[in-house]
C-alpha cells in the first residue's frame, strides 16, 4: 500500500468524498504568519513589476508565474501536501503547470461561471488548479462558489457576452464575458465559498466555479493560484498563460528535500 507522509486517513476519506460528489476540496496548509510571509513577497513583485513599466499594467492585475522570480514562491508551488494531494486525487504522477498571485480589490467585479478544464484542453480529472487563501475568503469579498456535483459534466458550450467584456481591465482579458451554460432544468446547487486564511482549495478541472463581486469596503481578497496537470496529458499552451510542464519533483527536492 503506498505511504502517505502528508495526509491524514481522515483527510484522505473527506477529499475522496469530495472527488465523488462535490468537485472541490479544502485542506489546511498554512498558518497566518506563513502566509503574511508569502503576501510580503507577491507584493513586493507586483509592485516591482508596476514601478518598472507602469503603462503596462493596472495596479492589481494577476502576477502571472510568479514561481519564476521568487525562490519563496516556487517553494510553496512544490509543497508536499499538495502535490501528495494531486497525486492521490488525479491517481499518478504529476507535473506542475502555472502559478499566480490574483488579487481582488475592494469593489472588483467577479469572473463569470467556468470550467477550468475548458482553458487547458485536458481531459477529466487531468489537472486541478489550487487555490490558497491569502485572506479569509467569504461571499462578502468575493469567494469563489461551485456547482456541486458538477464535475461530473462534460465540458460545456461558451456563451459570449460582448457588454460584460468591456468590463475587463488591463491585460486580462479572460475573465469576463465568457461563462460556460448550465444544462437546462439542471439542479445542482451553488456552494458559496468560506477559506481561512491559509486553507487551500483543490478544483477539479470540470467543477462549475465562479465569484461575485468583492462587495465588502475594506477587505481585499488575495489568491495564490496553481496548477498541476497528471504527467502525460494534452493540454492548451495557452497564448496568455503560455503554459509549459514544470518538474515538481525536482523542485520539490530542491526546497524541501523529498
Ligand atoms: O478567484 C477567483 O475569483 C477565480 C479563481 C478561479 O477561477 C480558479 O481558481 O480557477
Ligand atoms: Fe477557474
Amino acid at each position: 500500500m503506498k505511504k502517505y507522509k502528508h495526509l491524514s486517513v481522515e483527510e484522505r476519506q473527506q477529499m475522496t468524498f469530495d472527488w465523488r460528489y462535490r468537485g472541490w476540496t479544502v485542506l489546511e496548509l498554512l498558518t497566518e504568519q506563513e502566509v503574511d510571509e508569502l503576501n510580503a513577497e507577491l507584493d513586493r513583485l507586483r509592485l516591482e513589476r508596476n514601478e518598472a513599466e507602469p503603462e503596462k499594467w493596472q495596479e492589481f492585475e494577476p502576477i502571472m508565474h510568479p514561481h519564476k522570480s521568487s525562490e519563496k514562491i516556487e517553494k510553496m508551488f512544490s509543497h508536499p501536501k499538495i502535490v501528495e494531494a494531486c497525486e492521490f486525487l488525479m491517481e499518478g504522477d504529476i507535473v506542475g503547470m502555472q502559478t499566480w498571485g490574483y488579487y481582488k480589490p475592494k469593489g472588483e467585479l467577479g469572473r463569470d461561471q467556468h470550467q477550468n478544464g475548458f482553458y487547458t484542453g485536458c481531459g477529466h480529472n487531468e489537472i486541478i488548479n489550487t487555490a490558497l487563501a491569502l485572506d479569509n475568503h467569504d461571499p462578502d469579498n468575493g469567494a469563489v462558489w461551485n456547482y456541486e456535483g458538477s464535475h461530473r459534466l462534460p465540458i460545456l458550450p461558451m456563451e459570449d457576452n460582448e457588454e460584460r467584456k468591456k468590463t475587463n481591465t488591463g491585460n486580462w482579458r479572460s475573465e469576463r464575458g465568457i461563462s460556460c451554460v448550465m444544462p437546462e432544468g439542471h439542479d445542482f446547487k451553488k456552494i458559496e465559498g468560506y477559506l481561512r486564511k491559509g486553507q487551500v482549495a483543490l478544483l477539479h478541472s470540470h467543477v462549475v466555479h465562479g465569484s461575485e463581486p468583492n462587495r465588502d469596503t475594506t477587505r481585499m481578497r488575495r489568491n495564490f493560484l496553481c496548477g498541476y496537470l497528471k504527467q502525460g496529458a494534452n493540454f492548451h499552451p495557452g497564448n496568455q498563460m503560455k503554459r509549459e510542464p514544470i518538474d515538481i519533483y525536482k523542485l520539490r527536492e530542491k526546497h524541501w528535500g523529498e
